[in-house]
């Protein structure tokens, strides 16, 4: 799912027609088209699965008879795929189907349309499908986020943690972990007042994510503490990484309202997966780590 194309708001909706007549095909993308919908199109569910699976889909419509795949067994591995419904998945049935439209929505399909399609009525199903796909991406996103930073929350981070630590261990790939800890932050605080020192963190997270790797995640675990989560790297290139976050936070400058600028310094515990260790032991060997940074002087990274 995360390797699919971003949904921002203003993007147009995509909308994954399945019908194995081309007739019905046609029809219902040459109408969405005039309002403005970005249609993909297959003939069957296995089809429309492939797709689906490359594609950012807000809205699936999708014939229930078809060869090969049918549209109860499309909706099923949808479903499969998308645990949080970020796709409105609409069923298209002859009026005798009641039975069938009962598993439809066992299946997980959210609507149903009877044929022979009203076109008119079409599109208000994907009008309020659309409405409904684009509310709840927005309210997953903002579970998933930290308010402040825009980086993951520290519960979305674990998770994540969890399925990277998960699939490093099942192909034996390395996995690194990097704590950081800003430096005497309460005093940032102090000195500069408490907006200031947000804008610190903003500006923290912002540079730090400038510098995450391919695959690699970043998380705020709470006040000013973050936490990298690295793939697949030897030691001495995560070291480097690590480095370069640690050394340009140092060059970073916040920049206050009232135009006096300050600068900060961040600490970091690294650590690296060697065997069977749990997630939390990882953290804990991070946090002990930065645990040493900190007493040895801050600002360096302690491994
Ligand atoms: P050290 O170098 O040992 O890490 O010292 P420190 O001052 O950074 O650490 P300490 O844990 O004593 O202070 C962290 C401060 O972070 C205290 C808390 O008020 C502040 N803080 C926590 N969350 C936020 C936040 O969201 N915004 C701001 N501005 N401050 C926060
Ligand atoms: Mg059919
Ligand atoms: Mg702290
Ligand atoms: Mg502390
Ligand atoms: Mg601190």
């Amino acid at each position: 799912m995360s390797e699919k194309a971003p949904s921002g708001t203003s993007q147009e909706a995509s909308v994954l027609v399945v019908d194995d007549s081309q007739t019905v095909r046609e029809l219902i993308r040459d109408h969405l088209e005039r309002h403005g919908y970005r249609i993909l199109l297959a003939h069957d569910g296995a089809e429309a699965l492939a797709i689906y699976r490359t594609e950012d889909v807000h809205v699936l419509i999708t014939d229930l008879e078809m060869p090969r795949m049918d549209g109860l067994e499309l909706c099923w591995s949808v479903r499969a795929d998308d645990d949080q419904h970020r796709t409105f998945c609409i069923l298209m049935t002859s009026d005798a189907d009641i039975q069938r439209r009962i598993e439809a929505f066992d299946a997980g399909a959210d609507e149903f349309l009877t044929k022979p399609i009203d076109l008119p009525m079409l599109r208000a199903r994907v009008r309020a499908g659309e409405r409904i796909t684009r509310t709840h991406r927005a309210m997953a996103e903002m579970l998933c986020t930290d308010y402040l930073t825009g980086v993951l929350n520290r519960r979305h981070f674990m998770e994540r943690l969890e399925q990277m630590h998960h699939r490093a261990g099942r192909q034996d790939e390395p996995l690194a972990i990097a704590m950081f800890d800003i430096d005497h932050f309460k005093a940032i605080n102090d000195t500069h007042g408490h907006s200031n020192g947000d804008l610190a963190l903003k500006l923290f997270a912002a540079n730090a994510r400038d510098h995450l790797p391919p695959g690699g995640i970043l998380g705020r675990l709470g006040g000013e503490e973050f936490c990298m989560a690295l793939p697949a790297a030897d030691l001495e290139r995560v070291i480097a990484r690590v480095e370069e976050v640690r050394r340009s936070t140092a060059g970073l400058l916040a920049e206050r309202p009232d135009g006096h600028s300050f600068s900060f310094t961040v600490s970091v515990g690294v650590c690296a997966a060697q065997g069977a260790e749990s997630v939390a032991d990882l953290l804990a060997k991070a946090d002990e780590s930065l645990y040493f940074a900190k007493r040895s002087g801050r600002n360096r990274t302690v491994v």
